[in-house]
């Protein structure tokens, strides 16, 4: 069978050899989504079976979406973490940064990497990074599969996870014919699609409802109709009785009107703004976009966060937009 990721053949497995005997902390990113938390348990699991000392450990608190899928894999909350004698691994985390300050400071040195962020410039010691793929959940079921690792239902499960997650259910560009030979692989290994939609989708709370409405009541045009930004203000949390976390997806509905090609969710939050890009088409590179503020991601799903007053800030934006839209590369032909 031909190999998902012949690139990495040899210095995956090495890598692995390498960790035998270490005490490895596998982390994520900050505010950590289905492709982060999937691949961590993936990825220790993996480590735990060939007999290293793996734990996950993280900057944030796992989603309530995305608990039922940790199993007993060992996650550890950061104030309860000892990294004497631990070496750090990061799973889809773009830059060193992105797992936040405190293990940071306990991780100086990066072991190693593997993502699938456009933006990732190989920071660790050992990287594995396919800007290709749709997952960092794809890249690490292809690399276990092609070294002929075990994948266990939990594993399966948590990498289908954070494949669903991060093609947008099948719908991204980043949706290939690979991706579906790895699920079908990963369903046969125990790997559940509709129990896995059912926490995913089925789900919702409310306020989390409620803070989608005040989102789409903010939505405007703008660009002749290619942009769409929606922000949600100071207090809307509080008023809607929504978490932080629930505002993952929102920027999806900004998107998906027709004639948008772009898409931006801005959120004010004590003084500073969080922002979202996403865009229909690489054509529009939101990770560069971003770059403009000081983030990084995706051809097709960017972020950033900074200072700044929110509607100063906002009309920034548009500025930017308004000058990529007239770059003629990023005028798609109609
Ligand atoms: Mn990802």
């Amino acid at each position: 069978m031909n190999k998902f990721y012949p690139q990495f053949e040899k210095a995956f497995p090495k890598m692995l050899h390498g960790l035998k005997g270490k005490k490895v902390a596998v982390m994520g990113h900050l505010r950590p989504d289905g492709d982060c938390i999937g691949s961590q348990v993936a990825f220790c699991r993996c480590l735990i079976g060939l007999g290293v000392e793996a734990v996950c450990v993280n900057p944030h608190a796992i989603p309530r979406v995305l608990q039922s899928f940790v199993g007993d894999t060992p996650f550890v909350p950061l104030d309860e973490f000892d990294a004497r004698g631990y070496i750090g691994a990061n799973v889809d985390c773009a830059d060193e940064v992105r797992i936040g300050k405190d293990l940071r400071e306990f991780f100086p040195e990066i072991e190693v990497n593997i993502d699938h962020h456009i933006s990732n410039e190989g920071y660790a010691r050992n990287n594995f990074i396919d800007a290709g793929s749709s997952a960092t959940a794809e890249i690490l079921a292809g690399l276990f599969i092609d070294c002929g690792l075990p994948i266990e239902a939990t594993m399966a499960q948590a990498l289908y996870v954070g494949i669903v997650t991060d093609t947008g259910q099948f719908r991204f560009p980043s949706t290939t014919r690979q991706v579906f030979e790895i699920c079908r692989l990963l369903t046969e290994m125990g790997a559940d699609p509709a129990a896995a939609a059912m926490e995913l989708y089925e789900k919702e709370s409310l306020s989390k409802l409620q803070l989608l409405e005040r989102f789409l009541a903010s939505l405007r045009l703008e660009c002749d109709g290619r942009a769409c930004i929606g922000v949600i203000k100071n207090g809307v949390y509080n008023e809607t009785g929504a978490d932080r976390e629930d505002s993952e997806g929102l920027v999806d509905y900004a998107r998906s009107i027709d004639g948008v090609e772009v898409a931006v969710l801005l959120e004010e939050r004590d003084g500073a703004i969080k922002g979202s890009f996403r865009s229909k088409d690489p054509v529009h590179r939101v990770d560069v976009l971003a770059k403009n503020f000081n983030g990084g991601g995706h051809a097709c799903a960017a972020g950033f966060n900074c200072s700044g007053n929110l509607e100063e800030f906002y009309s920034n934006l548009v500025e930017v937009l308004r000058e990529h839209f007239e770059e003629p590369a990023n005028s798609t032909i109609k």
